[in-house]
């Protein structure tokens, strides 16, 4: 069903999607999608819109690396994997900005602050031997983004050493420059770099969507918790959202 409807300073069209997402278009060639969110549906401009998949590296999600060092369950995590694909795959289809992070070490370890190096079991702590190489450094294949996730030519790939995707890192000036002023984020885990990165963009001037779907955490009740501190107050750091409604406002608009 398409309307006729006018929307100042956008143009009198409304295009409704197959799944009744709104997109209006304006004169010039921005496009705006309107994504059913939490606390409220959020519309954002697809042309200045970014997706970015934090962390979702052998690391974290397979057994051997990282996270299951610290004592997790990193089976927790799998939950994730099939819905931020099809988040992926839809990001793609429309030609958005996509945006890898990993965590991880140079292996000299000088980008690894002692403080940080030091906690858990001595043998099995940062740059310690692992099933996967050394644990957390660059270049490691537990370091790597799990395959069905994996980077294709053109995606950047931003390798920070923190939680946060914009300490260290070239993020910052990548989102400038490419005019971005919203993020779409799903990675992992849901409490830590999830949300580090998303209150660092909440505080450098973006909208972060948070797709609860395509997160997740090795507690489960920090991944709700987490998002609920995302969402509330009005959105204080952002908005949630999951994939379905994502990929239906990906598809619309084209
Ligand atoms: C953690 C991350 N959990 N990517 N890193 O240490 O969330």
């Amino acid at each position: 069903m398409a309307h006729l409807v006018p929307l100042n300073p956008w143009t009198a069209q409304v295009i409704m999607t197959p799944a009744s997402a709104p997109v209006f278009r304006r004169q010039s060639t921005v496009t705006v999608a309107l994504v059913n969110a939490e606390p409220e549906p959020i519309a954002i401009e697809l042309d200045r819109t970014a997706l970015v998949i934090i962390d979702m590296q052998r690391d974290f999600l397979e057994p051997g690396g990282f996270g299951e060092t610290l004592g997790n369950d990193v089976s927790r995590l799998a939950a994730a994997v099939e819905p931020c694909r099809a988040v992926l795959d839809a990001a793609r289809r429309r030609g958005m900005l996509v945006i890898h992070t990993r965590e991880g070490h140079l292996s000299d370890l000088s980008d690894a602050p002692p403080a940080k190096v030091e906690r858990g079991h001595p043998n099995l702590r940062i740059g310690a031997p692992g099933p996967m190489g050394r644990i957390l450094i660059r270049g490691e294949p537990g370091h790597d983004i799990i395959p069905a996730l994996s980077p294709i030519p053109g995606e950047p790939i931003i390798d920070k050493p923190g939680k946060g995707a914009f300490y260290a890192t070239s993020l910052g000036r990548l989102l400038v420059d490419k005019g971005i002023a919203n993020l779409l984020v799903c990675g992992v885990t849901t409490e830590v770099c999830v949300n580090t990165t998303v209150r660092e963009a909440n505080d450098r001037g973006y909208r972060c969507i948070v797709l609860a779907d395509c997160c997740a955490s090795y507690f489960p009740e920090f991944h709700t918790a987490g998002l609920a501190m995302i969402k509330a107050q009005g959105g204080i750091f952002g908005w949630v959202s999951g994939s379905q409604p994502v990929i239906t406002a990906l598809a619309g608009g084209t």
